[in-house]
């Protein structure tokens, strides 16, 4: 059960951000909006939802996610290996202070949150672009020590390891079909994304709520056979800057 999410607002330049999609460049406005309609979403389920204020330095700030690991047990800050983001991890901290006892991802290794999956006290740690063997064997270090396990996975292609599978509840993976074959999934009930569909892969499960991006109607389709109230929100802003529901909270 979750009661607490930390997000940050976008700010003014948050389309200067780092970004593979060819979608085209996100506006302001409607980020704005479509941001604090996930706000409003985490507060209706139920969420103490800190806020905290745009990084004018780090366009790619709001995406809180990667500066950071929540478990119930502790917070690790992480360092993420994309070098424009180094910065954000700096006012994640004293915002989990009151939370949990804080541990630090320490140079050279590197981990972005965007990589880490929790399954109950089981999480699986991607080893992409962005978390590198390094980030991943020293996080995975640190969630044992806190008494979780943990299973490193190979990204191979793709920003983060959340960008392709999601734990919904129930046993119960979303993922996309590339991933879907893989023996570190086998033993999860699966829900596999339509080709066409893979960025629906990035759905929320928050305390038996689902939140799924608006506009993938196969995937909500999928879902429906969960029996959980479902969510769509529209995320074009983020999906433009390669990122989504997940990315834009810290959830425990
Ligand atoms: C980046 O490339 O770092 C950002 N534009 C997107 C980060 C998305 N975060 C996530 O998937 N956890």
């Amino acid at each position: 059960m979750f009661t607490h999410a930390i997000t940050r607002k976008p700010g003014p330049n948050f389309a200067n951000g780092l970004t593979t999609s060819q979608l085209g460049r996100p506006d302001f406005r409607r980020m704005l909006e479509q941001h604090a309609q996930y706000v409003a979403t985490l507060k209706s389920l139920g969420l103490k939802v800190t806020v905290l204020d745009a990084l004018p330095d780090y366009p790619d700030a709001y995406f809180v996610e990667d500066a950071a690991i929540v478990t119930p047990k502790i917070a690790v800050i992480t360092h993420p290996g994309a070098i424009s983001r180094r910065g954000e991890v700096a006012s994640i901290e004293p915002a989990l202070q009151p939370y949990r006892p804080i541990v630090r991802i320490q140079p050279p290794a590197t981990v972005e949150g965007g990589d880490v999956l929790m399954t109950g006290n089981h999480f699986f740690i991607g080893i992409s672009e962005r978390t590198n063997p390094a980030g991943a064997s020293e996080l995975a270090h640190w969630l044992y020590q806190a008494g979780h396990t943990t299973t490193l996975v190979p990204v191979a292609a793709g920003l983060h390891l959340k960008s392709e599978v999601n734990y919904l509840g129930q046993n119960t993976l979303i993922l996309t079909e590339k991933l879907a074959g893989r023996p570190e999934f086998k033993k999860y009930r699966q829900i596999v994304v339509a080709a066409e569909e893979t960025y629906a892969a990035n759905t929320l499960w928050i305390n038996d709520t689902l939140l799924t991006p608006k506009g993938f109607p196969q995937t909500y389709r999928q879902l429906q056979a969960l029996n959980l109230p479902i969510l769509e929100l529209a995320t074009s802003g983020a999906q433009k800057m390669d990122g989504g529901l997940t990315c834009m909270s810290l959830r425990f």
